[in-house]
């Protein structure tokens, strides 16, 4: 299928994490800038990563070159063109919040800054009404309890004012923490009007996984290491599956495109949208996962089509 016509289709992007999506171009041309990276550094993020230690070895090298309100605010307008560029009529970005008290960022200031680029973009001629995008906020299970509640407070007061936010995502390690610490906040939050998207399953880590289907999150990221029972549930609950294929392979918790669980989603007809997870870390386009996909499950170009506008109905 010509990129051109992938780029025409009108879709959603669900799944794409703010610092994994900068472009290795700018990422590049920011670190120079900067001087913020060494020679080997700036060898590393010319590449994609070949496992899943690698691959966060590489938001080590993001974070030290994203600094300051400048470069957010910059990096943040830039992400959203380059998903408008790429035919996204959806977007719904995530990000965990950050404190860098030597460079003037708080988790307010952070937020502030990221809703302002998102503001200023959306109203800019630049967009001209052809994209919407909303954030989701991330919550790292690994840092414990108190932060999660910290961090909860502080998305909750910022979604009554900004109508960006829309929902939370469970992030961060899986081999660390257990949902149930977490679900009353959660809880909370969905309360208060926010939807809930989980990291699931991305690793073959089952400790707390029927907890979380038992939560009925709204969407659930990755679902791509799963025995049949749980796999049957996520059917039965008919929960959207945000589908992120390259970065399955790259970060080696899927062996090999044959055996992804997109074909068994497919087959069973259960909801699913196409998603980047982090374009920039990966060196991909939201197109490049689409055509990728559509190899592995032989779709005709309809159902290309048929699948992109799909994924609109699974917004937040
Ligand atoms: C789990 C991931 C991830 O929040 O700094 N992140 N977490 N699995 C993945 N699959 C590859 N990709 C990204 O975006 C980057 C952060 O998102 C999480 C990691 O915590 C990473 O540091 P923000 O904008």
């Amino acid at each position: 299928m010509k990129l051109e016509h992938l780029k025409s289709l009108k879709k959603s992007e669900l799944h794409a994490h703010l610092n994994g999506s900068i472009s290795p171009k700018l990422l590049y041309e920011l670190a120079l800038s900067t001087q913020t990276l060494n020679a080997k550094e700036l060898g590393l993020i010319q590449a994609p990563p070949s496992d899943w230690d690698s691959c966060f070895a590489l938001f080590g090298l993001v974070y030290k070159v994203v600094r300051g309100p400048q470069i957010l605010y910059r990096c943040t307008q830039a992400v959203i063109e380059k998903f408008l560029d790429d035919g996204v009529s959806h977007l719904e970005l995530r990000t965990t919040l950050k404190e860098d008290l030597e460079h003037g960022i708080s988790w307010d200031s952070y937020l502030d800054t990221i809703l302002q680029a998102t503001d200023d973009f959306l109203n800019s001629p630049q967009n001209g009404g052809q994209i919407t995008v909303k954030w989701i906020i991330s919550l790292d299970r690994s840092k414990g309890l108190a932060y999660v509640e910290k961090s909860m407070a502080t998305i909750l007061r910022h979604h009554k004012k900004s109508p960006y936010i829309v929902g939370t995502d469970f992030c961060g390690d899986p081999y660390i923490g257990h949902f149930k610490n977490f679900e009353r906040t959660f809880q909370h939050a969905r309360q208060e009007g926010l939807k809930t998207t989980v990291h699931f399953a991305e690793v073959p880590r089952f400790e707390d996984l029927w907890e979380i289907l038992d939560f009925s999150p709204d969407r659930l990221g990755h679902a791509c290491c799963l025995n049949k029972g749980l796999f049957e549930k996520i059917l039965e609950k008919q929960i959207p599956v945000e589908i992120c294929f390259t970065s399955n392979l790259l970060t080696g918790v899927v062996c090999a495109p044959e055996v992804h669980v997109v074909k068994a989603f497919y087959k069973a007809r259960h909801p699913f949208v196409i998603c980047t997870d982090d374009f920039g870390i990966f060196h991909s386009t939201i197109n490049d996962e689409y055509r990728k996909v559509a190899a592995i499950l032989n779709l005709q170009v309809a159902e290309v089509e048929d699948l992109a506008a799909r994924s609109l109905a699974h917004t937040f």
